[in-house]
């Protein structure tokens, strides 16, 4: 059994797709709305399906679900002590490792293949949100986190592909710290050719807020100094900055390459600003991605974007099931090792 997904304007159309493509045998398993690339709104939707032949067409000459030996045959089955294993090697704690190939095992009688399996698994594990819930028309997006965990560079990230999508945005820095934080922003609102304001108090930030409501934007983008989690005097500054704020969206910028003792720590340690998701950075900087899935599970906290290197807009991806599930089961390469 494999899972096919479909994205359609309309579940309508979605269901016509997908009675087209895989016959009336197929499975519908999920839908979720997603944002096209047009900006609209559509929907996506999994499918299951018996089999594919290599061009990735079913193979309707065959009804039934795959039998143990036939799906165990297969070119993309791995069994699930191997599974256990590459989670382990990338860090996830031994607690999750064994819940998973435990669930894998369990799937192998219903005929999904691993990484299929996986999938499901992490989308039940894991919080995992779609961008139009994570960025909301109108409600202030925050990104918080430690120094230098990439904050800056992905509002920027984020700026861009809204400019790019023709909405309106506007963007605050709470930066008082850094030296040339301000001036950051600015430069880069003005290359833009949007909006930016710099606020040091509760006060300020809830006027500049209700300034870029009044005029509508579409996005309001807020950047914050980085601050050791560690610190109580800075992290009650923050929180008071928050409090100023009406129903923001929080997210915590975690950079992925962190050890696995602080990425669990680090989400705990923020728990008091009213999280309402994590953003992992600078993916690209490390092979080992217990450390991150550790702290999605345990934190609960909602995931959808990650980024993987310095390059303004390109280099930030929505981090979702399946893409986790690929780069989990992959073999991880350093590069000096020869293939
Ligand atoms: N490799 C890599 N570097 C990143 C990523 N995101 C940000 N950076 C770099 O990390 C450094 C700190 O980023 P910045 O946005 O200023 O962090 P901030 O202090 O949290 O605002 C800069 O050199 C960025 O270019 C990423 O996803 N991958
Ligand atoms: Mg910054």
């Amino acid at each position: 059994m494999r899972l096919k997904h479909y994205t359609a304007r309309s579940m309508q159309e979605g269901l016509r797709l997908i009675q087209k493509d895989l016959g009336d045998d197929a499975v519908m398993l999920s839908s979720k709305s997603v944002v096209l690339p047009d900006g609209t709104k559509g929907v996506e939707i999994t499918a299951a399906v018996e089999k594919f032949t290599p061009a990735g067409n079913p193979d309707r000459s065959k009804k039934g679900p795959l039998s143990a030996d036939e799906y165990k045959a297969g070119s993309r089955y791995i069994a699930p002590e191997s599974v256990e294993e590459k989670l382990l090697t990338h860090g996830i704690t031994g607690k999750v490792a064994r819940k998973i190939s435990q669930a894998i095992k369990a799937l192998e009688g219903s005929g999904f293949e691993t990484e299929d399996a996986l999938e499901m698994i992490l989308g039940k594990l894991i919080n995992f949100q779609i961008p139009s819930k994570v960025l909301t028309n109108g409600r202030p997006v925050v990104l918080i986190g430690s120094t230098g965990a990439g904050k800056t560079t992905t509002i920027a990230k984020l700026a861009v592909s809204k400019v790019s999508a023709k909405r309106s945005i506007g963007l605050i820095t709470m930066d008082n710290f850094k030296i040339g934080a301000k001036e950051q922003i600015k430069i880069f609102a003005d290359a833009l050719q949007v909006e930016s304001r710099a606020v040091k108090t509760p006060q300020e930030l809830a006027k500049e807020v209700a300034h870029y409501k009044a005029k509508q934007k579409d996005y309001i983008l807020i950047d914050s100094a980085g601050l050791n989690p560690f610190s109580k005097d800075r992290m009650e500054s923050l929180q008071k900055m928050l409090f100023a704020l009406d129903n923001p969206y929080i997210l915590l910028v975690l950079p992925a390459n962190l050890n696995m003792q602080e990425l669990a720590n680090i989400p705990y340690a923020f728990k008091g600003m009213e999280l309402s998701g994590i953003i992992f950075s600078k993916m690209d900087e490390t092979h080992y991605l217990g450390g991150i899935v550790n702290a999605a599970i345990e934190s609960q906290l909602e995931v959808c974007y990650a980024t993987d290197g310095q390059n303004i807009p390109q280099d930030i991806l929505e981090l979702d099931p399946k893409s986790l599930a690929r780069k989990l089961l992959q073999d991880i390469q350093l590069p000096w090792e020869n293939k």
